[in-house]
């Protein structure tokens, strides 16, 4: 097949899954373009069968607002008539499914057509596209793609409690991760310092939006911290990172409270880790706690939106009520304090993570969506 991916290309759970997708379908002989503003965070520079188009936004005076909406559908349709895609497959609803309509209308008035794929992966839905003024548009664009999945049944249901989806449906395809890199025997320690001293290692990977609640991750720490000899290891950048900064001055915790900023890589990292924290106040899906599950490491983690379809409670993590520090920390210090209810924790994760999540499995549902789809142009 000839597949068109469009994303955000920056930090950001959509974008990673968006490529890794990208990226498994070429090694699977399929073509593979991806239209976006930048290359992908994930995507190396050069792969069979893998294209980058960059879709350039004209600045003139009169834009005060350049119309990257419109550049996109444009680059869009110029990709699929020029490399005949089928199949255009976007991530995130606002404004990629809206950019593929625009594209797929303007290719039939030269009796052309694409089908168009929408994958919702939560703040399209739970947040943007509950914007008063977007609301109207998000619908629109989801009621006008031709097949929608959501990452999880938390969204898949919350799509239809807000949009409803007349004349649609939306099928739950998870998100994956590779086995093969996500496991922590592929690595070498990358923190040997901390191991040496003796401490544990405590990690959170997030792009530090208000969402993911990044003060609350530094106070469950503070609490291991004043039970077992740990550091937090903190990666990723946004504008919450100056806050959660503050609170481990705060709590004086912050000679143990490593910023790495922003990094691309992150199995090698959580390969080091002992345990995930993730207390966000949703989280579609949770694609970090997979990953870091992926990787041997136990997740402490909110309750919240698809969390408990990722995280086995009491097998592979723990959930607590939103903001509920002190229930994340206890859970935290019994699973550290406890080598052996660790180890069979972390070898739980690693388990379940691929017995649900492997990539082969995943891709396949969307090899089979596309399939199904095509067949409907042809009915
Ligand atoms: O969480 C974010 O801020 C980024 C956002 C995105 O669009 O990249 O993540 C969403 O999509 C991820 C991939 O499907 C999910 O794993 C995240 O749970 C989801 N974030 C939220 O729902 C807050």
């Amino acid at each position: 097949m000839k597949i068109g991916i469009t994303c955000y290309p920056t930090y950001g759970g959509s974008g990673a899954v968006a490529t890794e997708l990208g990226i498994a379908l070429a090694a699977r002989g399929h073509e593979v373009h991806f239209i976006t503003y930048q290359q992908p965070f994930r995507l190396p520079n050069y792969l069979p069968r893998v294209y980058f188009h960059e879709v350039e936004v004209t600045r003139y005076p009169l834009f005060e607002y350049p119309p990257y909406d419109l550049a996109l559908a444009v680059k869009m349709h110029e990709v699929v008539r020029d490399h005949e895609l089928e199949v255009l497959h976007c991530h995130y609803a606002i404004p990629h499914a809206t950019s593929a309509w625009i594209a797929r209308e303007m290719l039939r008035e030269t009796g052309r057509d694409i089908k168009v794929v929408t994958t919702l992966h939560g703040t399209d839905i739970t947040i943007v596209g509950q914007e008063r003024s977007f609301h109207t548009i998000t619908k629109f664009s989801i009621e006008k793609s031709d097949a929608v999945t959501a990452v999880s049944s938390h969204l898949r249901e919350e799509t239809l409690r807000a949009f409803g989806c007349s004349g649609c449906s939306v099928e739950v395809i998870y998100n994956f991760i590779d086995p093969a890199l996500f496991d922590r025997r592929a690595h070498t320690s990358p923190f040997p310092d901390i191991a040496e001293a003796g401490k544990r290692v405590v990690m959170h990977i997030s792009n530090f939006r208000a969402v993911k609640r990044v003060r609350d991750v530094v106070r469950v720490f503070a609490q291991i911290h004043a039970q077992v000899p740990s550091v937090l290891v903190m990666v990723g950048d946004g504008p919450e990172r100056v806050d959660a900064e503050a609170e481990a001055r705060l709590l004086g915790v912050h000679h143990d409270v490593r910023f790495l900023g922003r990094i691309d890589s992150v199995a090698p990292l959580l390969a080091g880790a002992d345990l995930f924290l993730l207390p966000s106040a949703s989280e579609s899906f949770g694609l970090s706690a997979l990953e870091a599950l992926a990787c041997g490491v136990p997740v402490v983690a909110s309750d919240a939106g698809g969390l408990p379809e990722v995280v086995r409670e009491g097998v592979t993590g723990w959930l607590h009520p939103v903001g509920d520090v002190q229930g994340m920390a206890s859970s935290a210090i019994d699973v550290l304090a406890d080598r052996s209810r660790w180890e069979v924790a972390s070898a739980a994760a690693a388990a379940d993570a691929r017995a649900r999540f492997a990539e082969r499995d995943i891709v396949a549902q969307y090899e089979a969506l596309y399939s199904r789809t095509l067949a409907l142009i042809r009915a």
